[in-house]
């Protein structure tokens, strides 16, 4: 029953910042997807017998690729499979399931915030048994195993039937279809103070949460309006679909902007967010305020105890390198650790794991917290729901006390997207070869006090990640970074990361991109962005 089938290597499946991801038709060719499960299994040890988590975002070759991967799990010898109905679990919930049911690892089928459909983004990423992304040791093992592989192995059976609730036998292994949302609306319920919340509600705080047509509908269904209580109509774009009704499911000012206005005009909700494709992003709006992520880091940090799951206080907080300060600042207020990584999840991983950090986030709209391993949307959204109800104040009055106390860190990130990708890498090098030249250099009232291409050191297990971006830190902590993006599937995105720290209350209120222009000018002149690239203006600015 269990066949084995020669295959020839891909080049090209080196995963990125979350996993690998590709058009649909690069990951429909031949073996494609075959050869990349195998190279992950073939990466790994010790897992006869024991159990593996698939799930995905619902998006356009989700199904067909789940079949494969269970085929091919009963054929590598797992014991068991546990699936979510329909082939669905948010990336949150995948980690929450990995953990919850003690499961060697996880298969998370998700091209995350990039868009779905025929000719549009797939993805698949592994998970170990924290819960969380793979760490660089072993996504280079499966890289190294996908250039050389020349065979895999599956389970000749028919397609298991992935909407029927139940355990089912493939091949001798036990599949388990279980319900994608029971598990983490309880888990969500440990942490937060729903009855808190369901007042709050109740009290004519009205909210919009929009789910942008991908994985969290149900999960916002079941949580806001079954167990809060709020109104049916609370939740929009709330059904799964393959292709997200044709939205960019990327929660942000620019593709979440009908939320946005909704929110911001006089008589829409009081508060609404979005989260992206497979759930683990979220944008929180309240009305007159957007709030930036780093913003919502520092915040979350900042009032954590409010929350049941947090009333001890937390150990720490760890961001990505790119995000702003603003969460340095409560870290020092509370006397806490504070860490600073790479650009990805799989990074915060240990720092969980050690109990160093409690809560992360990434200002790529991503937060969360040891109750998992992955970032996590609609566990960012309780947590404000819960500071709102505990505080009995705005998302406004939360904000703008939070600056008067801190200090706001003005912030904004410029992408440039699918641009030439020899043009972008030849932009990185010039500015690495810059670095040494640019301390002391003036740009206009800014003098540049230390440059460098960042370089993590792991405290936990002592591993190095080297060229994680390009920093530019000014006198008085204003700072411009550059990256390239890991997660685009073609051409190069250039990241360009801005942020100025502004300790003056009377200052607090100027527009974003105002407040951060002189700052903007700089980060162009010393990328020579505009000739590099032919670009006068960001493809998105967020
Ligand atoms: C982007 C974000 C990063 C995030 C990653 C995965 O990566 O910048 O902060 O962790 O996406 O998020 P990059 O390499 O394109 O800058 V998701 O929601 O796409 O899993
Ligand atoms: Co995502």
């Amino acid at each position: 029953m269990i066949k084995t089938v020669k295959t020839a290597p891909y080049q090209d499946q080196k995963p990125g910042t979350s996993g690998l991801r590709k058009k649909v038709p690069v990951f429909s060719q031949e073996n494609y997807a075959e050869n990349f499960i195998q190279s992950i299994f073939d990466s790994l040890e010790g897992f006869q017998g024991k159990t593996l988590v698939i799930g995905g975002d619902g998006r356009y070759y989700n199904r067909e690729v789940i079949q494969k991967a269970i085929k091919m799990a009963a054929a590598a010898g797992f014991g068991k499979v546990m699936v979510g109905q329909g082939g669905i679990l948010s990336t949150p919930a995948a980690s929450n399931i990995i953990r919850k049911y003690k499961a060697f690892g996880g298969i998370v089928l998700s091209a995350s915030h990039n868009p779905g459909g025929p000719t549009e983004d797939f993805g698949i990423k592994y998970n170990i048994g924290n819960g969380g992304p793979a760490p660089e040791k072993i996504t280079d093992a499966i890289f190294a195993r996908t250039k050389v592989i020349d065979a895999y192995r599956i389970a000749d059976v028919p397609d298991l039937n992935l909407d029927q609730l139940g355990s089912f036998d493939v091949a001798g292994m036990t599949v388990e279809v279980i319900d994608p949302v029971a598990d983490y609306a309880e888990l969500m319920e440990q942490l937060f103070d729903f009855g808190a919340i369901r007042t709050l509600l109740a009290g004519g705080v009205r909210i919009a949460i929009d789910s942008m047509g991908a994985v969290t509908g149900p999960y916002a269904k079941e949580i806001f309006e079954k167990r809060l209580g709020a109104p049916e109509g609370s939740v929009r774009n709330f059904t799964p679909l393959p292709d997200f009704g044709g939205h960019h499911p990327d929660p942000n000012l620019v593709h979440a902007k009908d939320l946005y206005d909704d929110v911001m005009s006089a008589d829409g909700p009081d508060f609404g967010a979005a989260s992206d494709g497979d759930g683990d992003r979220n944008m929180i709006v309240g009305k007159g305020m957007f709030v930036t992520p780093s913003d919502s880091l520092a915040i979350i940090a900042a009032n954590a105890t409010v929350a049941p799951g947090y009333s001890k206080g937390i150990a720490g907080i760890a961001r990505s390198m790119p995000t702003s300060a603003a969460a340095d600042r409560v870290a020092e207020k509370l006397g806490i650790g504070m860490y600073e990584t790479p650009t990805g999840w799989k990074f915060f991983g240990n720092l969980l794991d050690a109990g160093k950090a409690t809560v992360c986030g990434e200002e790529s709209f991503g937060t969360g917290s040891d109750h998992v391993r992955e970032k996590d949307g609609l566990w960012a959204v309780l947590f404000w729901l819960n500071i709102m109800a505990a505080r009995k104040e705005s998302v406004a009055e939360i904000v703008t006390k939070h600056w008067a106390e801190y200090g706001r860190n003005y912030y904004s990130r410029h992408d440039y997207e699918e641009v030439d990708t020899e043009a972008a890498n030849a932009l990185v090098a010039a500015l690495r070869e810059k670095l040494a030249s640019l301390p002391g250099q003036s740009f206009g009232a800014l003098k540049v006090a230390a440059a460098d291409d960042f370089a993590y050191h792991d405290p936990v297990d002592g591993s190095v990640s080297k060229n994680q971006g390009v920093r530019v830190l000014f006198e008085g902590g204003s700072r411009v970074v550059f990256r390239l993006s890991g997660t685009g599937t073609s051409g190069a995105t250039i990241r360009v990361y801005v942020e100025r720290y502004e300790p003056d209350p009377a200052k607090h209120g100027i527009e974003t991109q105002a407040a951060l222009a002189d700052l903007i000018a700089v980060a162009n002149e010393i990328s020579e962005l505009k000739t590099r690239t032919g670009r006068d203006k960001p493809t998105v600015i967020t």
